[in-house]
């Protein structure tokens, strides 16, 4: 099922010319209210008049993280305050947050995008959302909750925390759909089942996930676990809130990118190359339809890779893989890159294992270490030592084969790693470097 047919189908050629017309628009926009962007163009040699095609995006300088830090919290909006009706930030575990603002036509804009996600995921105005994204600052509550109502579906505004109130509402309320992040949801069913429910049988058929990133096997885990088809959504505060791409429940393979309202490009972290489709590299996100606060080639740092094959949903937009990590997120373990999402997918649905780990890493001497900590199962928990000792050192063994770096596996007592509400913290980087 498709929201909004005309756009979402568009034949490229179209959907081209529209970008270009937008870019155009919201290029002069910035340039025109923005100090910065001003400064940046010109300093770039570059000027609205030289938008003259797509390609020439090129010619723009990009925009970064540091670059928001230094015009907080407003100083990138393109409108008075008077014309802002919302506020955001991100999250972000260091110093100051991001700020974001929303004119009132953003906030349509943002409810039609998670309005289309939605009904992407084959939800009609005949379901319930749970909808268990954090409410407040976090875009995740209030974006989901806008295009829930927008395409007419009833919303549960549970927001996140308070867990076993939440496996009542589950299954009083009789929610069909439920969205959190992916590491909730499995917090969700392991609190169902301590609790004797049945969390398989509950009326919840889909979950529309994201926010952090989860491997295909947290997918099996969680569509095995709670017995619905799991989806993934993507976005960021920054560049809008959720909804900037979803995977479609037709296709299940790859995100389709609303790209009448953003124009996406994957380029080379290191040297900001702009990189072919199929290749893996850094999201860059250009908003085409933003008001208070556009951005133009936002570097993300989220690594992922373009798809354009057509896909059985209709829908004519070029899709991302799935994101395999952030390029702030990559571990140098004794040089080699990993990602926590690889470590992940090493063990996860193995029999005997919950899924909840933490990846400790540290320095001995010159060496880095990795201490890869995994829950066992209650069951597994009362095998034999020996049986355990040989699970870590098969986990070790296939990490050491998978990603190159040597890792000691401890597995460790049931429910005794920390459980996360919103997005998980797996990594803990003792390294003083
Ligand atoms: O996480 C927006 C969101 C809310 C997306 C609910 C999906 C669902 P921020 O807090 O600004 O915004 O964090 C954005 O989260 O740059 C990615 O690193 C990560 N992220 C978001 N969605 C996914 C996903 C929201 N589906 C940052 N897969 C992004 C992997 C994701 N990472």
């Amino acid at each position: 099922m498709i929201f909004n047919e005309e756009f979402e189908t568009l034949p490229r050629e179209a959907l081209e010319a529209l970008q270009l017309k937008r870019l155009k628009q919201v290029v002069s926009r910035v340039y025109h209210t923005v100090g910065f962007y001003k400064k940046s163009f010109s300093e770039a040699g570059v000027s609205p008049s030289d938008i003259k095609s797509l390609d020439d995006i090129r010619r723009l300088p990009f925009i970064t993280k540091q670059d928001l830090r230094d015009n907080y919290p407003f100083g990138l909006f393109t409108v008075p305050m008077s014309n802002i009706v919302r506020l955001h930030a991100s999250s972000g575990t260091t110093g100051k947050p991001t700020v974001v603002g929303y004119t009132k036509r953003d906030i349509e804009t943002w409810a039609e995008l998670m309005a289309r996600s939605f009904v992407a995921a084959g939800l009609t105005r005949n379901d319930i959302i749970h909808n268990a994204y954090g409410y407040g600052l976090f875009t995740g509550g209030l974006g989901a909750h806008y295009g829930a109502e927008k395409f007419g579906a009833s919303v549960i505004p549970i927001s996140g925390g308070n867990t076993k109130r939440q496996i009542m509402i589950l299954q009083d309320f009789g929610p069909t759909a439920i969205c959190c992040t992916p590491s909730y949801a499995l917090y969700l069913a392991e609190t169902g089942k301590e609790m004797g429910v049945d969390m398989k049988h509950l009326r919840l058929r889909v979950g529309v996930f994201g926010a952090e990133p989860w491997s295909e096997k947290m997918r099996q885990e969680i569509e095995d676990k709670l017995g619905i088809m799991a989806l993934d959504i993507y976005g960021l505060s920054e560049v809008m809130g959720p909804g900037v791409a979803m995977e479609c429940a037709d296709g299940r393979h790859g995100l389709h990118i609303f790209e009448d309202h953003f124009i996406v490009e994957i380029i080379d972290p290191k040297t900001g190359e702009v990189l072919p489709y199929g290749q893996e590299g850094e999201l860059v996100f250009t908003t085409l339809t933003k008001e208070a606060f556009p951005l133009i080639r936002y570097r993300t740092r989220d690594i992922s890779r373009l798809m354009v094959e057509p896909c059985k949903c209709g829908r004519t937009y070029a899709k991302m893989a799935k994101v395999s990590g952030r390029s702030d997120d990559m571990l140098i373990i004794r040089g080699v890159n990993v990602f926590p999402s690889q470590i992940e997918s090493v063990f996860f649905g193995i029999e005997g294992l919950e899924p909840h780990y933490q990846l400790v890493v540290d320095r001995q001497g010159a060496l880095d270490t990795l201490e890869v900590r995994i829950e066992v199962s209650e069951d597994a928990f009362s095998d034999e030592i020996r049986a355990l000792q040989e699970m870590e050192r098969r986990i070790a063994k296939d990490i050491k084969d998978y990603l190159g770096v040597t890792a000691n596996v401890k597995l460790v007592e049931p429910n005794t790693l920390k459980r996360f509400e919103g997005k998980a913290q797996r990594v803990i980087d003792k390294r003083d470097i």
